[in-house]
């Protein structure tokens, strides 16, 4: 099955990234998936050189400790491999500027800065090129992606009527549970990135101590019943879908475990912590070698350009370059 997914460095991978994406990943690699880590998509919002270089390493990190196998899957920086830019440009002459204004994260992105750059708008087309240089089939990514998917799709459709049969028609996967981890603190927004509150997100890499603070500080409701209700209990019911998504229990058969919001929230911030421990280790070990981070990104790098590289050609000279 050939997966493609991608993940922006931008600011501290959180458990919404690993519960919505990158655990799929790593259930689903094999040898015909790619991972990328998208750089090009993490300068449409203002971000320093020298921090985009580093966290795009930390990123290299966080997902081999997540358990991705670069002797399975291939695994590569996105600017690494030029024909993304390239195939953004073919594709940017493909999709209409109505339908980019009408994406839900870029008016929600756009609506809270002055200024903001042309990337933000075209940035989907961009993710468009990602999953089409790879003939993906399939794309696990969480529930925000599902409109951009839906694009994706809409213009592989409309290069391969206008032009002859060029890309893939991909189908976007969502996990079970936690397609959409909501923030701790404003339950009814997704955890993101780029809104970070601070006590909202539950970074990968967070202490023991700042997860059981920021769960024992979520917000929830104050009738102090425990059930699952996304409608009337937001707050509570992120807590037990978190639950439900590290134990492999239903959020349903959690709650009914529990009377007293304050015990749920305890036994939750045991799990998290325990459950991220392995990874959190893992993540210092690969960290501390760099030199053998960057070989890894090279070698997948070069293996990424060679199945690109082809499609990209394809569809240039569909397009009469
Ligand atoms: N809260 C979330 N719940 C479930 N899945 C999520 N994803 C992101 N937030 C949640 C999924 O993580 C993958 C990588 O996302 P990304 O970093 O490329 O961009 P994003 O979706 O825009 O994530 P953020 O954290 O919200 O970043 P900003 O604030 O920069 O937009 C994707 O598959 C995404 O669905």
């Amino acid at each position: 099955m050939r997966i493609l997914s991608g993940i922006q460095p931008s600011g501290s991978m959180h458990i919404g990234n690993y519960l919505g994406a990158v655990r799929q990943w790593v259930n689903s690699q094999n040898p015909d998936a790619y991972y990328c880590i998208v750089d090009l998509h993490a300068l449409t919002l203002q971000i320093e050189p020298a921090r985009l270089r580093e966290q795009t390493v930390d990123y290299l990190a966080s997902l081999l400790a997540a358990g991705l196998d670069p002797e399975v899957c291939t695994l590569f920086i996105q600017s690494q491999v030029p024909y993304h830019a390239q195939m953004n440009w073919l594709l940017e002459c493909v999709a209409t500027y109505g339908e980019l204004s009408r994406m839900t994260q870029f008016k929600e992105k756009a609506s809270r800065q002055e200024g903001y750059r042309v990337g933000l708008l075209t940035y989907p087309v961009l993710m468009a090129g990602d999953i089409l240089l790879y003939s993906a089939q399939q794309v696990p990514v969480g529930d925000d992606q599902r409109q951009h998917l839906e694009l994706t799709r809409e213009i592989a459709e409309r290069f391969n009527n206008r032009y002859g049969e060029v890309f893939t028609v991909p189908v976007g996967v969502q996990p079970k549970a936690s397609a959409r981890v909501m923030d701790l603190q404003e339950p009814t927004r997704k955890m993101s990135k780029s809104l970070a509150s601070p006590l909202g997100l539950i970074y990968l890499n967070d202490t023991p101590q700042e997860i059981d603070k920021k769960i024992k500080k979520a917000v929830t409701d104050t009738d102090n019943e425990v059930r699952f209700d996304w409608e009337s209990k937001p707050g509570l019911s992120n807590l037990l879908e978190m639950y439900s998504s590290f134990s492999g229990e239903s959020p349903e058969v959690v709650a009914g475990r529990y009377d007293r919001y304050g015990d749920l929230k305890r036994d939750l911030a045991e799990l998290v912590i325990a459950s991220l421990e392995p990874m959190q280790r893992r993540y210092r070990e690969l960290r501390a070698d760099e030199g053998a981070l960057r070989a890894l990104a090279a070698r997948g790098a070069e293996k990424a350009s060679a199945v690109a590289g082809s499609v990209y050609e394809r569809a240039a000279a569909a397009m009469g370059l």
